[in-house]
């Protein structure tokens, strides 16, 4: 597993949270507020945001807090008004996975069946993030143990929500604020298993949902040239050279004004060939200003065909988490803002999205520059030709519970350096594999056949690497071989 570049340079930008953010964006901007000259498209206006949206192919979600959905009409304004949700809690690592693999479906499918059953979109939020983790994550565990961890956390909520959601926030917040271009927060996922745990979760994210988008989230990289966005676009680039799976780029939005050159940001970044979407949006303020830059928010993403969809961080400024900005656009009586007008005629006025499925995408950016990879790179020399030497596999379970179980096979070089290698074993009794990361797998009746990615086929003598999955039956650990061309 390799790290993304880590250039250094850079401008620092000493924030510390969201909150600082907003301070800063909201000083950043004077703007000129214009007024409202949308012009509408021959085509009657919608009369709601998440029509509204769909007129150009985008969806309009807010947050919503399963807590909240006694109040009717908090939901009769979501059903109303939105075309998507995100869960503003309850699919966070603590609340869902409160003890290790059982897991409390409970709250976040209260959302999901609503948002189903209302044909709306759900965004997943979130898989990997430093906050709200359960207290059985914590600093006493191993790298290896924290790994499998992660894997599983991954595998088993995608898979009950696959199919239902449809872009998953695989890894949030993991960059710093401040430090050089590059410079990662400093959490148990850094401390434990490197900056390569990124990469991981979303190799483990594309493993359990081919066809879902997965997403990398943040905030404070609204501002195209700061040193955060620079970090993650770098990322993103460099994971789009080497294939590492990633489909779009959460622009949370939590600010008093869009940066002006926001627009561009979000053009940079689909530049990339990836979607961009507006996650978390909420402005700060009040009246005309607010409704402004509202406003500018929406005519920035749908003048990127790749920005696919905004979300508000909730329906009413009573519930917001920064309740005290009045921060979205619904009062605290359910009333319309200016900014929801302000929004409504943006979205009306929208030119077409274009947002390919995830496995339309292409892995690897025709315009990608090699250079960008990191010098972990693990075919080592290009002039090295394929040496002949045995390798050895070993299945270990690591995890397992009624009707499932979680391996990590270790493929091992022997005494000569291994390019490529296959791993066959038969199951004794019935299982199948149900989702498999850093191999590829073929199956035949009771018989699997596992060989390397590209990424993992080079071994140096004596050195290892392992690839994991998930099964359906009684955990079992049957004898491996291990052969190498
Ligand atoms: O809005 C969420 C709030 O209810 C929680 O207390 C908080 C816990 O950290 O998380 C808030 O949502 C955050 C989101 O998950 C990630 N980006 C920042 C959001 C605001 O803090």
């Amino acid at each position: 597993m390799s790290d993304f570049p880590l250039s250094a340079g850079g401008a620092r930008r000493p924030l510390s949270g969201p909150r600082r953010a907003l301070a800063a964006g909201a000083l950043g901007v004077l703007g000129v507020v214009t007024a409202l000259a949308t012009t509408l498209p021959a085509n009657a206006a919608a009369s709601t945001l998440g029509a509204a949206a769909a007129q150009s192919g985008r969806y309009f979600g807010t947050a919503i807090a399963a807590g909240h959905m006694n109040d009717s009409t908090y939901v009769a304004t979501w059903d109303r008004e939105f075309n998507s949700v995100t869960a503003e809690n309850e699919m966070k690592w603590g609340p869902i996975e409160p003890s290790r693999n059982s897991f409390n479906w409970g709250s976040a499918d209260q959302i999901v069946n609503h948002a189903v059953s209302k044909g709306m979109k759900v965004r997943g939020h979130t898989l990997v993030w430093h906050a709200q983790l359960p207290s059985w994550i914590n600093s006493s565990m191993s790298a290896s143990d924290l790994r499998s961890a992660m894997t599983n956390h991954i595998t088993q909520v995608m898979n009950h929500y696959k199919g239902k959601v449809f872009a998953w926030d695989v890894v949030n917040e993991a960059f710093a604020d401040g430090g050089a271009v590059g410079t990662l927060r400093d959490s148990i996922f850094t401390q434990k298993l490197g900056n390569g745990f990124i990469e991981e979760a979303f190799r483990a994210a594309r493993a359990a949902d081919p066809n879902v988008k997965l997403c990398y989230n943040d905030y404070n990289i609204d501002n195209a040239t700061a040193a955060k966005t620079q970090g993650v676009y770098n990322m993103v680039k460099d994971f789009k050279a080497r294939g590492v799976p990633i489909d779009c780029v959460g622009l949370q939005s939590h600010f008093g004004n869009p940066p002006s050159n926001y627009q561009q940001n979000i053009a940079q970044f689909a530049a990339l060939g990836v979607d961009v979407q507006i996650t978390e949006l909420d402005v700060g303020g009040s009246g005309s200003t607010q409704a402004d830059a509202y406003r500018r928010v929406v005519q920035a993403c749908t003048a990127v065909p790749r920005c696919a969809g905004i979300t508000v961080w909730g329906i009413t400024d009573k519930w917001s988490w920064r309740s005290g900005d009045t921060p979205l656009l619904f009062d605290g009586n359910f009333n319309k803002k200016q900014a929801y007008t302000s929004v409504l005629d943006a979205l009306n006025a929208a030119t077409p999205s274009t947002s390919p499925s995830p496995s339309a995408s292409p892995s690897r950016s025709p315009s990608a520059s090699p250079s960008a990879s990191p010098s972990a790179s693990p075919s080592a020399s290009p002039t090295r030709s394929p040496l002949p030497g045995g390798c050895s596999a070993t299945i270990k379970t690591i995890n397992s519970w009624g009707g499932g179980f979680q391996s990590e096979v270790t493929v091992q070089a022997g005494s000569s350096a291994v390019n490529g290698w296959t791993v066959k074993w038969t199951w004794p009794s019935g299982q199948s594999i149900s989702s498999l990361w850093n191999g590829r797998q073929s199956t035949s009746g009771s018989s699997v056949t596992v060989t390397n990615e590209t990424y993992n086929g080079s071994i140096a003598a004596g050195a290892s690497t392992t690839f994991g999955f998930t099964a359906n039956g009684n955990a079992a650990t049957p004898t491996a071989t291990c052969t190498s061309p």
